[in-house]
């Protein structure tokens, strides 16, 4: 039988078969993936034949190719990988620029790990409604402006007061997404506002152990009424972690990586080289210096040190 994983805790797996029933699988031991030690070979997204091979439950036998998957470091020094999800569409980056703040160097580490996956993202403004300055306004305008311009999808909301939340629908429906972004920035709120039978716990995750509501460490998929699905990662960060390879980094950064087209050297990082088409269309304006300063510190390297003209 073949079936969707809708839900991994670790030990068990849910997978909901093609007739739409689900049956609770059981996971073989540590698989190994590509030569890394893998804690979850199957995730949520996945494709995989189930087994019942009459023991006690029926386990999670082959599973399909994927067309992608998030893969994280189960913790920062370990050799142990969990794979997040599989099969996305796209993953949504949840921000905000108040309560708290999202530093776009977090926005542009999320879409150039996306990038690398081969993941298209989404940036969704949430919390539109305390966006109640001058300068809180100009920013958003701009942020919205910049993403949009580089060709990420935008989108601002409120789950507060349901603001945009139509325009998320749309963008949401038929597909496949991940749910990401910082702790506090609405994700639940989002979820409980798109799904409304969740009933996601909202808020500090010290009030954790309210009876009937859900205290999930693991991800899982929830339907939306419209078609499609969300990834609910809590607790996860999902992206963040990827290693990069120095010459890639560029790759991942579309506005940037068009411009190095005309740099003089084929291995130019963009950093001090003459004739760098990129720090010339950073100095110009038409590179942001925010996305340049992010391009940056994913090379590891300090914007005021060694550069060929101060900005
Ligand atoms: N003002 C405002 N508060 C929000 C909005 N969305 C969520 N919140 C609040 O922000 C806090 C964190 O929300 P939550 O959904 O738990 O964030 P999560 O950690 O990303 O899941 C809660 O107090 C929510 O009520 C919004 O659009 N506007
Ligand atoms: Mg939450
Ligand atoms: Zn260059």
């Amino acid at each position: 039988m073949k079936g969707l994983v809708i839900k991994n805790t670790g030990s068990w797996v849910t997978v909901r078969l093609d007739d739409g029933s689900t049956v609770n699988c059981k996971m073989r031991g540590v698989l190994r993936l590509k030569g890394m030690r893998c804690t979850n070979p199957v995730a949520v997204g996945d494709i995989v034949q189930v087994e019942d091979k009459g023991g006690d439950a029926p386990v999670v036998g082959a599973i399909e190719p994927r067309r992608n998957y998030i893969i994280r470091r189960a913790s920062n020094l370990s050799k142990e990988f969990q794979i997040i999800a599989a099969n996305l569409d796209q993953a949504v980056l949840v921000v905000t620029l108040t309560n708290p703040v999202t530093s776009t160097t977090f926005i542009d580490r999320f879409l150039a790990t996306a990038e690398a996956y081969n993941v298209p993202a989404v940036l969704a403004f949430n919390k539109v409604d305390l966006i109640t300055t001058d300068e809180l306004q100009q920013q958003l305008g701009e942020l919205l402006a910049l993403y949009q311009e580089i060709g990420y999808p935008v989108i601002a909301m409120s789950a507060t007061t349901g603001a945009g939340a139509d325009d998320l629908r749309q963008l949401l429906s038929g597909k496949m997404s991940l749910l990401s972004g910082n702790s506090g920035v609405g994700k639940s709120s989002i979820i409980n506002l798109l799904v409304p039978d969740a009933h996601v716990r909202v808020g500090d995750v010290s009030h954790t152990h309210h009876k009937g509501m859900h205290t999930t460490t693991f991800s899982e998929l929830l339907d939306l009424p419209g078609g499609g699905a969300i990834i609910d990662t809590p607790g996860v960060k999902a992206f963040g972690t990827i290693d990069f390879e120095r010459a890639e980094v560029a790759h991942y950064f579309p506005e940037i990586f068009k411009i190095s087209d005309g740099c003089r050297f084929n291995n130019c990082t963009h950093t001090h080289e003459p004739g760098c088409a990129v720090l010339d269309a950073v100095e110009r304006g038409d590179i942001a210096y925010s996305r340049f300063v992010s391009y940056l510190s994913i090379l590891d390297e300090d914007p005021n040190n060694k550069y060929r003209k101060p900005f």
